[in-house]
């Protein structure tokens, strides 16, 4: 392994796509209807506040402009899966997402060698959970069985492993455990029972704070969103060092810390 990868594999990394949000966010996919009531303005400086986060970790930021004709396309993290030394190019779950992979691609293609997934399956980045060598996959509303297995055959050929986790609540499966370390992750009760996660370490977030399991890992921190408090206490009691993030805007479109970059 280069050392590069196990770099890639502890969760560090040196650069990054971004998409700033524009007007069109209020017509983003959300499965309550908030996005509507969005405040774009609130969401642009929540977006700035994010990159300067990500750029004072280190992260060299490609920042991609709005695109009008994609109100979700600020959440890149569903158009790309990164392996080390690979980008796979996913095709998402939302009929509507589908045009938001081609400038991903464009921005991702001078630094890794891209593979797009195959036809007919559908697969969201946000459903992609990495511990270490192995990529937990979640079958859910957004990834089908087809997709799943797509990216499960194509990690294993690039000396990885793959395990396909069922998501019956929420939009991914990172929106109810992502991890804080190659072995140990954070997320909510009912997903951490999932066998899966039997051999990991695990800090559940409380019952009341269930929308705080979304964590962005990077570089030796952890990125959370503003408002939850316990679980706050508990990454510092564990000894991580945590950088609060509001990202209230993106919340109303089901977006959270990790939905808003693709990272490598
Ligand atoms: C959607 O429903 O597709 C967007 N409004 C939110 C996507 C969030 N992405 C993610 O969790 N990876």
């Amino acid at each position: 392994m280069s050392p590069d990868a196990s770099d890639f594999l502890a969760y560090r990394y040196t650069r990054g796509v971004v998409r700033a949000p524009g007007p069109e966010l209020t017509g983003a996919l959300s499965r309550d209807g908030t996005a509507a009531g969005m405040d774009v303005a609130l969401a642009r400086a929540q977006h700035a506040r994010y990159r300067e986060i990500l750029e004072g970790l280190g992260i060299d930021l490609i920042s991609l402009p709005a695109d009008p004709v994609l109100p979700d396309g600020c959440f890149v993290e569903d158009t790309c899966v990164m392996l080390p030394g690979l980008a796979v190019i996913t095709a998402p779950g939302a009929p509507s997402r589908r045009g938001e992979t081609r400038a991903v691609e464009r921005a991702i293609a001078p630094y890794r060698k891209i593979h797009r997934m195959k036809d007919g399956g559908t697969l969201d980045g946000g459903d992609v959970l990495r511990l270490g060598r192995t990529y937990l996959i979640g079958g859910s509303g957004r990834t089908n069985a087809e997709g799943a297995e797509d990216l499960g055959g194509i990690v294993r050929r690039h000396g990885a492993d793959y395990r396909i986790v069922r998501v019956d609540e929420g939009l991914h499966l990172k929106s109810a455990v992502t991890p804080l370390d190659p072995d140990t992750v954070l997320g909510a009760e009912p997903i951490l029972a999932d066998p899966a996660f039997a051999d990991t370490r695990k800090i559940p977030v409380p019952d009341s704070e269930a929308a705080a399991a979304n964590v962005l890992a990077v570089n030796g921190a952890i990125v959370m969103a503003d408002g939850f408090p316990e679980t706050r206490e508990r990454l510092d009691r564990a000894g991580y060092s945590v950088i609060v993030c509001d990202i209230s805007e993106f919340a109303k479109a089901d977006g959270g810390l990790t939905c808003l970059s693709v990272l490598w």
